[in-house]
């Protein structure tokens, strides 16, 4: 096996994703923050390593890959292949494929490019009630997910699981999910967030991020 480096920023949830899955792959990493408060996912350095500038980027044994699904799909598939995280089975690893996509293409989107980038980068302090209403239905959709099954692709926790909390555990400094209206994604979060590894790959990072997220004093459209 060769090295693998982390460049990462706890603050970033799909940073924390990564981490969830090499935790829970039990791989050995070095970790390499890289603080996009500080715009260092501009330097001339990282930007060789990933021409995006975001953070996660994966080196494993010098060669690159960015994007976490991406980067959760690799570390399943090149080191999991006797766990779940990853299913061999062609239709179980499509359902998963979806899972991803959903978080990157919406779930992702409503919350970094709709709400936290325009509050913490663009300085604006009013949320609109429409972007509320997208994490609504977020919630809505997770617990149709969660109708019939512990986790989020159906009975074995897989790399869908990583992706989606980290991203939720943003969602919920804005609108804290209901356990009367959303039983099942209450249990979920439980679920997740009470793996023997949850904690140390997740750090402080959603408490660092509510800290910026509340300096910003938003406040929300009535
Ligand atoms: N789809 C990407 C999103 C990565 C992303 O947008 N990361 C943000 C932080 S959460 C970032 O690095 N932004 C800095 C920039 O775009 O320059 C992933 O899952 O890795």
């Amino acid at each position: 096996m060769g090295k693998i480096i982390l460049y990462g920023f706890d603050i970033s949830p799909p940073s924390r994703a990564v981490k969830l899955t090499l935790a829970a792959l039990q791989l050995p990493y070095e970790y390499v923050i890289v603080n996009t408060f500080k715009k260092e996912q501009n330097s001339p350095e990282y930007l060789k390593k990933n021409p995006q500038h975001t953070v996660p980027t994966l080196e494993d044994d010098g060669r690159y890959i960015s994007d976490s699904h991406a980067i959760l799909a690799y570390l399943a598939k090149k080191y999991g292949k006797d766990s779940s995280l990853y299913p061999s089975d062609v239709f179980q690893s499509a359902i998963v494929d979806q899972r991803l996509h959903y978080d990157s293409s919406t779930l992702f989107t409503s919350i970094w490019f709709g709400i936290t980038k325009p509050l913490v980068l663009a300085g604006k302090t009013q949320i609109e009630k429409a972007k509320i209403a997208e994490l609504v239905e977020a919630y809505d959709l997770l617990e149709t997910f969660l109708a019939s099954n512990n986790y989020i692709t159906g009975p074995d926790l897989t790399i869908a699981d990583f992706s989606i909390i980290t991203t939720i555990s943003a969602l919920m400094i804005l609108l804290v999910p209901d356990s009367s209206k959303y039983p099942k994604l209450n249990a979920w979060l439980k679920r997740i967030q009470e793996l023997p590894y949850y904690q140390e790959a997740t750090g402080s990072g959603a408490d660092e991020l509510e800290t910026v997220l509340k300096s910003t004093n938003f406040t929300i459209e009535s």
